[in-house]
């Protein structure tokens, strides 16, 4: 199917449409399925692009270059901790280790491709199955990872996303995540780990949860699809070069989004797209909700902006109501 014929709303007609009825079965039962490449619709070009951009990205941020074969060129370090969470404080207590990771954000911003991936109509059909809803695009970032013994820790940092939703959670996502594997996942290239089933313990991971975690083993340019409860975190990488991850995260309309996307995202940037309207539709450009107050006057106008008037009159000329 092309993205320009993917509506929001017509699941199960998209769910045949696009073959994704195994998908759908995974989802439920594991609470996590892998998408094979051929099912994504999404060229090797594009999977490229983005790599070659996150790669572009990595050297302009850090200062180091990156190679896909050896990681990075020079060794990294933390910034000194300045406020809040103290990087030093948890080395010490062994809850942290070298560099091997970081984060690259916004990405929706970044190019089309990454526009392209946030609307890819096999992500948005299964994502929109865990919610039953809408899914809107709660952030856009990519997981930039190379060789390093310590990872996330014994406990592979095994987390549910949707961890700030109060429990007992239900069948129903709160959030749901879309991992593209920009590169191959194997168990010892650090793939995400993730315990089958999960999503139906309503709650976050017990402090074992790992013994019972499997990796995700999956060729480069696969879809990862998981629910917000489904239990997942990842292995460290031990063979050379490196993991990049696209991790498009998504939430049911009635969950705030971690990134600013009404007040970040250049609007004029849905147009360079393959479906405006259903980018639009996704990141909330156009949602009803908070309402886009921006003066006393505006926040008259904008709101409900359904007010009675004088019966046989022309609507009446709004002043400002506080001055
Ligand atoms: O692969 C990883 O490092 C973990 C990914 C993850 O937690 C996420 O995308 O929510
Ligand atoms: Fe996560």
């Amino acid at each position: 199917m092309n993205i320009k014929d993917y509506k929001i709303h017509n699941l199960s007609a998209a769910v045949s449409k696009l073959n994704l009825e195994p998908y759908v079965l995974q989802l439920e039962v594991d609470g996590l399925a892998i998408v094979p490449p051929a099912v994504t619709g999404v060229s090797t070009d594009a999977i490229d692009t983005a790599v070659a951009l996150l790669l572009a990205d990595s050297e302009n941020i850090t200062g180091s270059a990156f190679n896909l074969e050896t990681g990075p060129d020079e060794e990294l370090e933390w910034p000194a901790p300045a406020f809040g969470l103290h990087l030093g404080d948890l080395k010490a207590a062994g809850e942290v280790g070298e560099v091997t990771q970081f984060q690259l954000q916004s990405l929706a911003s970044r190019h089309r491709v990454f526009r392209n991936l946030v609307i890819n109509p096999v992500a948005l059909a299964l994502i929109e199955h865990t919610m039953g809803t809408q899914p809107m695009l709660s952030s856009s970032n990519a997981f930039v990872k190379w060789r390093g013994k310590f990872g996330y820790g014994n406990n592979l940092g095994l987390h549910s996303d949707q961890l700030h939703v109060p429990t007992p959670w239900g069948p129903t996502a709160f959030n749901a995540n879309a991992n593209w594997c920009l590169t191959e996942y194997t168990k010892e290239g650090g793939a995400l780990a993730f315990v089958p089933g999960s999503h139906r313990e309503s709650g976050r991971p017990p402090a074992d949860a790992h013994e019972r975690a499997v990796a995700v083993e999956a060729p480069r340019g696969s879809l990862v699809v998981f629910h917000g409860a489904t239990w997942h975190g990842a292995y460290p990488r031990s063979s050379p070069g490196m993991r990049l991850t696209l991790s498009n995260y998504y939430r049911h309309p009635c969950i705030q989004p971690q990134e600013d996307v009404r007040n970040g995202f250049n609007p004029a940037l849905a147009d360079d797209s393959d479906n405006p309207g259903l980018l639009r539709q996704v990141l909330g450009l156009d949602h009803p909700a908070p309402y886009p107050t921006t003066d006393n006057t505006e926040r008259v106008k904008f709101g409900m902006g359904w007010f009675p008037h004088v019966k046989g009159r022309p609507a009446h000329e709004i002043s400002p109501l506080i001055v």
